[in-house]
């Protein structure tokens, strides 16, 4: 099992029969940010992203284009290998479905499960939706509504009738375990919502899981029956284990099981049903927490290929600051809720509390220590009970956000650190350095401008996951020499008072310029 200190996240592996767009990017960057705390608090991060190769729909989207389906996914994958860096994710490993490292596992998955019966031989007759990839019982169309019109209940488009000779999953088996563990960890699926959502469905009766198909090539083989590829799902989940080290499982251990899968509401069934239900027939232990996030739609429409640049990363990526994106969608929908992505919002969100609050405690007091004392801290020798309020705000909000991130709730966590601007911006106007200058008051400036640039080093620390270039721009300001953020770490540079007597900041630089 892996060890305390060490923290796996991960992102679905999004479909190469797709461009990236802007709900691929929520999703990873989330991710990200979560790794990026984990690290900064000292913890062995893995964090994994990549890409689900193999299927129908890939095989038939590269046959549209008149090209191999390997050649599709290589075409894929270098727009996300182009994409993550200039979104500053900073995944430890890139999984490819169709690498022979995966291939690997699959097989040895497959096998493990053969081996502890789980698996048997059929006949497959379904309803099957192509673009899911998902199967479709009789009464599952008719709880869905959909038995008339023969649509899928998830995306109504029109179902196919198949029948093929399949191996099952034994998944009936496992419903009555799935469902204890559920409720012996309330944590297992979130938001809670979501928990309700699995729990109906479990309850409703599952039913063993076809999980071979002969009618396509494009995938892995069954192991000592090529005729048969591995369902894609199959494929897919095993990807988790895949990046760790299986099937050598200490290397695997190590970091397995994971602590979050991050995923979209479109794929909770097979997270957080089939998932653990293969996991607990192979006999591995199940992933500790499944969050479930909302969907996006921009500027009130689907986001769709037809939708073009609204949704496109190049087009968002020259117009938008990579870092602003990553604030704005954290912060502007509470995660587990579907939102909307409007130019209009984010410039709103951008300048209230970018540009006026945070932008603007940072300009005004390295401008005052400019001013007054020629950039250069003084260590304060008085100390008033404004002072200690706003250190005690520090010190709680860190626990605030650690707490906020624990459970994935982003917004929280962002809103906690404005509290703590906007108690700065408080005290710069109920302190009246100006006045203190004036009136020769010099330990209490010092003091005072002390407490300002001290606070915005803590501020700019707990926003660093979120936005790692600008809190290295604004960082580098405050310690007067370039900061990296990926450097930072709490047990170093956490703790109140760490900037010394005599501390020469830089001259203000407007980080958040506001926006028209
Ligand atoms: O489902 N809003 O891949 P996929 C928010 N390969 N998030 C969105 C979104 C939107 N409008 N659109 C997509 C697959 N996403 C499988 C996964 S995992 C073992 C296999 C995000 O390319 C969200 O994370 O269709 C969603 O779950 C994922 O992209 C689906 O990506």
């Amino acid at each position: 099992m892996s060890s305390p200190s060490s923290y796996y996240v991960t992102t679905p592996i999004y479909y190469v029969n797709d461009e990236p767009h802007l709900g691929h990017m929520y999703t990873t960057i989330a991710a990200d940010v979560l790794a990026r705390h984990q690290r900064m608090s000292g913890r062995d991060v893995f964090f994994l992203t990549g890409v689900d190769e193999h299927g129908q729909k890939v095989q038939q989207a590269a046959e549209k284009r008149g090209i191999e389906p390997i050649a599709l996914a290589d075409q894929v994958v270098e727009r996300y290998a182009t994409l993550w860096p200039e979104l500053s994710i900073s995944n430890d490993d890139f999984i490819r479905t169709s690498s022979a490292r995966h291939h690997q596992a699959v097989q040895a998955m497959w096998r493990r499960l053969r081996d502890a019966d789980a698996i048997y031989q059929g006949m497959y007759e379904d309803w099957y939706c192509v673009p899911c990839e998902s199967y479709w019982t009789e009464t599952q169309l008719k709880d869905g509504d959909c038995w008339e019109a023969k649509h899928c209940p998830d995306c109504k488009r029109g179902l196919e009738r198949v029948q093929e000779a399949s191996y099952f999953f034994r998944l009936s088996d496992w419903q009555d375990k799935l469902l204890e563990h559920i409720h012996a960890h309330p944590d297992f699926i979130a938001p809670a919502s979501r928990r309700n959502e699995v729990l109906r469905f479990v309850e409703s009766g599952l039913h063993d899981l076809s999980i071979s198909r002969t009618t396509f090539s494009w995938g892995i083989p069954v192991p000592d029956d090529e005729g048969h590829v591995i369902y894609v799902w199959i494929d897919a989940l095993t990807n988790y284990l895949t990046a760790p080290g299986f099937p050598d499982e200490q290397a695997c251990m190590e970091h397995w099981p994971a602590d979050v899968h991050l995923i979209g509401k479109d794929i909770l069934r097979f997270h957080a049903v089939y998932w653990p239900c293969m996991l607990m027939a192979a006999g591995l232990p199940l992933p500790k927490r499944i969050f479930a996030h909302g969907w996006w739609t921009v500027e009130g429409n689907k986001m769709s290929k037809s939708l073009g640049n609204a949704v496109r990363p190049a087009d968002l990526l020259a117009t938008h600051d990579a870092d602003v994106l990553r604030y704005f969608l954290l912060r502007e929908v509470p995660f587990g809720q579907d939102g909307d992505f409007s130019e209009s919002a984010l410039t709103r969100r951008y300048n209230s509390e970018l540009a006026n609050d945070l932008g603007n405690l940072l300009n005004r007091s390295l401008a005052m220590l400019k001013k007054y004392r020629n950039s250069v801290l003084n260590q304060p020798t008085t100390e008033e009970a404004i002072d200690r309020a706003l250190i005690a705000d520090i010190e709680s909000m860190q626990r605030d956000v650690d707490e906020a991130l624990q459970q994935q709730a982003f917004h929280q966590a962002l809103e906690r650190i404005n509290v703590v601007v906007r108690h700065g911006n408080r005290y710069v106007e109920e302190n009246a350095p100006w006045a203190l200058a004036k009136q020769g008051e010099n330990a209490r400036l010092d003091a005072v401008l002390y407490h300002l640039i001290e606070s915005l080093r803590l501020i700019c620390l707990q926003m660093s996951p979120f936005m790692p270039t600008k809190a290295a721009a604004m960082l580098s300001q405050i310690m007067g020499q370039e900061v990296d953020s990926d450097q930072l770490r709490l047990a170093e540079n956490g703790g109140w008072g760490a900037l010394p007597h005599g501390h020469a900041c830089r001259a203000p630089s407007p980080v958040f310029p506001r926006m028209d």
